[in-house]
């Protein structure tokens, strides 16, 4: 294990794991800080440490605390971003400024991804992954999601991309960077709210071990590029595709309207998309997350074996 740079706190629980070669699963903070409301995001953080834990793998939350950040946060540390006032979201790019500020902050995909790799974690859950925004072409509103995926060798867990956001770009994006994508027991790229978001997949794989192979394999080569295991929600679970639609055109013609652009997009149609699903998609989202971080534990499992 590579050790890590001095500004990031490994907790000792993760250090001996990494260490002794057990399994471990990186988990995102801006699902909780930005991404659910409260305080439904509280719950959400302790029942998926739970979940890890007794599937036999050790739980690595990630944040910045007072500007630490912190690969393995403790319950009272987890509870503070879920709560307190003035907590950032954090890309990449921010960690620098967090730091030098003493910022609360969630960590995105990218963020959370780049200090696991960091702290030497091999597997993370998220619920929905960033990616290329509609109407890029003119704004380059693209999460860093994308091009840090290309450098950061995890193996990460999604239900795909929301539908916010333009897929068939996100898709053209991560094949010329480079990051493989490959369906779970699928041939369709997923939609987080729905099983299929009309995209194609040109691989698929079967088995949390299938995954394992393919990360080995990736390191055998000495690629420095994430897997993406894309981890449809069931059918029966999924939202109504129909209305699905309907409302997400409705949240982008308000983001539109209220002039919002930037890192604030995502959370204001997230925000908007549960507002007007009357609490549905929030419960779908729920769901999506909890078997992403479910299959992200197998694999955590697998690639440890
Ligand atoms: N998509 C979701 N829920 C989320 C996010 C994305 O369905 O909470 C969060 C993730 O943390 C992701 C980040 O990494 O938003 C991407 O934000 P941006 O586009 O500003 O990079
Ligand atoms: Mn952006």
């Amino acid at each position: 294990m590579r050790t890590p740079p001095p500004g990031i706190r490994v907790s000792e629980e993760v250090r001996d794991a990494v260490a002794a070669g057990s399994a471990v699963l990186a988990l995102e903070t801006t699902i909780l800080t930005h991404g659910l409301p409260r305080p439904r995001n509280l719950d959400v953080a302790r029942s998926s440490e739970r979940l890890v834990r007794d599937a036999g793998v050790v739980p690595a939350t990630i944040g910045v605390v007072g500007g630490e950040p912190v690969v393995g946060l403790s319950a009272d540390e987890i509870e503070r971003l879920c709560t307190a006032d003035g907590v950032v979201k954090a890309s990449v790019r921010d960690l620098p400024v967090a730091r030098a500020r003493g910022l609360d902050a969630g960590t995105t995909v990218a963020a959370t991804a780049w200090l696991a790799s960091r702290a030497g974690i091999r597997v993370m859950s998220t619920g929905g992954l960033g990616g290329v925004h509609r109407g890029a072409g003119e704004t380059f509103d693209e999460s860093a999601d994308l091009p840090t995926l290309a450098t950061t060798p995890i193996t990460l867990v999604s239900a795909g991309v929301k539908s916010i956001l333009d897929i068939g770009a996100t898709l053209e994006r991560l094949e010329t960077l480079g990051v493989p994508v490959v369906g779970y027991r699928t041939n369709r790229y997923p939609g987080f709210y729905v099983a299929d978001s009309g995209f194609a997949l040109d691989y698929r794989i079967e088995s949390p071990a299938d995954a394992a192979a393919l990360a080995r394999a990736r390191d055998e080569l000495g690629l420095a590029s994430a897997v993406l295991v894309a981890n449809p929600i069931d059918v029966a679970e999924q939202l109504d595709p129909e209305f699905h639609e309907r409302v997400l055109a409705e949240a982008l013609a308000a983001a539109s309207e209220a002039g919002i652009t930037g890192h604030d997009t995502t959370p204001f149609l997230l925000d908007f998309v549960q507002r007007a699903t009357g609490g549905r998609s929030l419960e779908v989202n729920l769901e999506v997350y909890r078997g992403n971080v479910a299959l992200g534990a197998e694999i955590a499992r697998a690639v440890a074996a």
